[in-house]
């Protein structure tokens, strides 16, 4: 290391992975990167993106001062002139207007960062709108629904013992390249070699043979949509004949009776055809998870994001209920995490609640508090009495993430009154706000995993002091969403402090703690004194002295039995067979005569890429290298379509060309183009992701396809018409 060199310790906020890097800083800049071996979570692992940290705090092109539009163009502005401009127009509009003339989009980063964490419940509460849509509906709300009505708890979400299991059924992920979601497990591929190692078994199932798929012992190439059927068919097979044994779960839950009536219909022989997998297999596969001594079912976003996405996330659970894997080591187990109010006693609860409003245009049922981000659009460009006007959007793409961008676009640029984006870059979706708010890149912020520490595969607690100071001119992102609750709840001239103290209040009060505890607590700013409140209420007598002490974590050991402290159903049981659930199986039960679609499109992810940014940093860049339609030989050949040359893809929501493939890696009668990619918007600064755009593939979605149940958009297993382009 250069004499002038020092290292700093930062968890990576790039996917949920949360490993531990160890920064080289040389004077105030990032030069390089490695794992941390000593962080007793990701010991020393580093995947590319983490990589490529340092080049976030390079790229010219990322924002260093807040943006205001002034006859018509966005230009450099100080901070106060930013939020002055929010707190006269932002409150203008609701003023006139209401609250559910104000929108709020929030994106996959609020998950990565402490400002994201802390923030925004309190920028809802102060605009009291319920147009609220996030990345969620495009992503994992079946799952939050689903474990909203089994378990009471939306956030309740149990994850596979990835390091104890004998057999683990992943559906729809593929970890080797996304180091896994819902499940925070740095080094997975790791993790599930070690599986194998030790014995266990590993089968996935995927309609592509993904490098996940290539490391397993069995691969199933089911046919995109049909996960739900293919796992009821599973259940059926556990109770049909007599495998289902939920153990010492079986005191604990309600519906268990009606279950096999529910299921009956779902055979393997019947389902076989719709999922392109034989029913000999799928009574194999059902007979091994019941004989496993443990086994953990897990889905990820190519089971979420489909027709049936909340059938098919109750199926797992219910498969893992049936075989006696919930909550026990080696099953599927509910972290805790050292930020989570302490355990609550057993018995009923609140119960969850499943669409107390509608949308205004298409009347879709909130979930979780949100509206479908699908919607999105029709809400801003729909005349009407409470039209959508005023959009917030923090850390968020929809332009490029959601479906049918085009019309979003067209949206954002003429029918919002005004909006605001807190974005490092001008990109398809900030180049239409009239305020952009620039958070520092990483290097540069204090971080804390609230949100995936719940969803660990082993309890620990690890947090980072900033590695470097603050740009001159530059504000942390905790004081930009503090100062943006203030602008647009008409307290402007309030110091930013003043919301943390009162979050602390109300942390307090709800916590049944004496407020004096306020002056007690450590930490230099208000999210650190957040912090501290929150370790301090938490269950393992912590406080942020013991994790400032502890920089390479402390670890809290495996993942333990807590069922009945989780659950806050009305019953105070497990709830098996939901109301909302029975009502939507006949839709499934329809499902099974259905002819399918000759060519279906499915997404998929690649190492060397985040969603719709970090394309702008050159050691991740180049649509052309990953934006590609993969195509099945049969397939090609049927189509006349040739390697290397452009294919047009044609959709119910538009039409895209993209270079061909081809693969036999994706079944026949499917293709897959990666999201994120088409860059290169007029107003847009990614000047390094603008020279290899690649296309949108969501332009093919029109939004009206979802999840009914939890309002997520279809992105995979959509009909399409591909035809050579030239
Ligand atoms: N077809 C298809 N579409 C998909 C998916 C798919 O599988 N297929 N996946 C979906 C999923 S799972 C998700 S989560 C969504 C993601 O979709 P979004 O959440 O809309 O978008 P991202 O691409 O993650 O972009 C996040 C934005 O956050 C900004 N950002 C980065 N770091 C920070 C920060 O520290 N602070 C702030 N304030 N902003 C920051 C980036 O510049 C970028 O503009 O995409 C979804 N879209
Ligand atoms: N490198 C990288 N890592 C990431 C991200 C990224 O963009 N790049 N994004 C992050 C985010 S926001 C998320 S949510 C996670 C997602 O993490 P994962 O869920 O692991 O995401 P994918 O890698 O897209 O894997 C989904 C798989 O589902 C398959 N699939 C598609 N349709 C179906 C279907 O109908 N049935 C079944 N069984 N499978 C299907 C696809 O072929 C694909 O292999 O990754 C995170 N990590
Ligand atoms: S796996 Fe995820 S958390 Fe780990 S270094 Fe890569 S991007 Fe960062
Ligand atoms: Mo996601």
């Amino acid at each position: 290391m250069p004499v002038n060199s020092r290292t700093a310790l930062r968890i990576c906020p790039l996917c949920e992975a949360t490993c531990g890097l160890t920064l080289t800083i040389g004077g105030s800049a990032v030069t390089a990167v490695r794992g941390d071996r000593e962080d007793v979570f990701s010991q020393g692992f580093i995947c590319p993106k983490g990589a490529a940290f340092g080049g976030l705090d390079a790229d010219p092109d990322r924002l260093r001062a807040p943006l205001v539009r002034r006859d018509g163009e966005l230009r450099e502005a100080t901070w106060s002139e930013a939020f002055d401009e929010i707190a006269v127009r932002f409150t203008a509009v609701t003023r006139e207007h209401g609250p559910q003339s104000a929108g709020v989009v929030l994106g996959n980063p609020n998950v990565h960062t402490m400002a994201g964490g802390l923030y925004p419940p309190l920028l809802l509460a102060a605009l009291r709108t319920r147009n609220v849509f996030s990345a969620s509906t495009l992503d994992q709300m079946p799952k939050h629904v689903s474990s909203g009505l089994l378990f009471g708890d939306a956030n309740a979400i149990p994850v596979p013992d990835l390091d104890r299991t004998d057999h683990l059924l992943l559906i729809g992920a593929n970890p080797y390249e996304s180091n896994g979601s819902l499940c925070t497990a740095p080094d997975f591929p790791g993790r599930l070699k070690a599986l194998r190692r030790r014995g266990g078994t590993l089968t996935v199932i995927d309609p592509r043979r993904t490098r996940t798929a290539r490391a397993a012992d069995r691969h199933l190439a089911v046919r995109p949509g049909s996960d739900a059927l293919l796992l009821a068919s599973l259940a059926q097979v556990l109770l049909a004949e007599k495998l289902a044994d939920p153990g010492p779960l079986t005191d604990l839950v309600d519906g268990l009776d009606l279950l096999g009536d529910a299921l009956a219909a779902f055979t393997p022989e019947a389902v076989a055809p719709a999922c392109g997998v034989d029913a000999g297999t799928l009574r194999t596969v059902a007979r091994e998870l019941a004989a496993a001594p443990t086994a953990a079912v897990y889905g990820r976003i190519g089971s979420c994001t489909v027709p049936h996405g909340t059938l098919a996330s109750w199926l797992v659970d219910v498969l893992n209920i049936l075989t006696g894997n919930l909550d026990r080591p080696g099953g599927a187990l509910f972290p805790l995490a050292a930020t989570a109010r302490a355990p609550r006693t057993p018995g009923p609860g609140k119960g969850f609640a499943l669409g107390r409003w509608r949308s205004r245009v298409s009347g879709h049922p909130e979930a979780k508090g949100e509206l479908p981000v699908a919607a999105l659009a029709e809400e801003i460009d729909t005349p009407g009495e409470g039209r959508l006007r005023a959009l917030v959007v923090i850390a968020a793409n929809p332009v490029l993430s959601a479906p049918d961008g085009d019309r979003l676009d067209r949206a954002l640029a003429d029918h919002l009154d005004f909006m605001v984006s807190v974005d490092p870059y001008l990109n398809e979706t900030s180049r239409h706000a009239d305020v952009v708010l620039p958070p520092p890149p990483p290097s540069r912020s204090a971080h804390f995993d609230f949100a995936l520490a719940t969803l660990a595969v082993r309890n620990q607690v690890r947090y980072s002091p900033a590695a470097l100071p603050l740009d001159e001119g530059a504000m942390d992102e905790c004081e930009i969403h503090a100062r943006l609750v203030l602008a647009v709840s008409g307290a402007h001239g309030a110091p930013w402090e003043t919301v943390d103290e009162q979050a602390v209040a109300a942390a307090l009060d709800r916590a049944g703690a004496p407020r004096e505890l306020a002056a007690r607590l450590g930490g230099t700013t208000g999210p650190e004194r957040r912090l501290d409140l929150a370790l301090r209420l938490g269950p393992y007598d912590l406080t942020l002295d013991d994790v400032l002490a502890a920089p390479h974590g402390i670890d809290l050991g495996p993942l333990r039995p807590r069922l009945p402290e989780v659950l806050k159903t009305r019953s105070g049981r497990v709830e098996l067979l939901p109301g909302p659930i029975a009502a939507d199986l006949p839709r499934l039960r329809a499902a099974l005569g259905r002819d399918h679609a000759p060519l279906v499109l499915v997404g998929r992810r690649h190492l060397r890429s985040n969603n719709s940014w970090m394309h702008n940093v050159p050691a991740l860049k180049g649509g052309s290298n990953v934006c590609t339609l993969q195509v099945h030989p049969d397939d090609a050949a049927r189509l006349g379509l040739v390697h290397g040359e452009p294919a047009r893809v044609q959709a119910a929501g538009g039409r895209v060309e993209a270079p061909v493939e081809i693969t036999d890696s994706v079944r026949d009668g499917v293709v897959s183009l990666p999201h994120g990619w088409g860059h290169g918007r007029p107003g847009t600064r990614l000047s390094v992701a603008a020279a290899d755009p690649g296309v949108n593939v969501n332009q093919l979605l029109d939004g009206t396809l979802l999840d009914p149940l939890s309002g997520t958009a279809v992105l995979n297993g959509i009909p399409v018409e591909v035809t050579p382009a030239h």
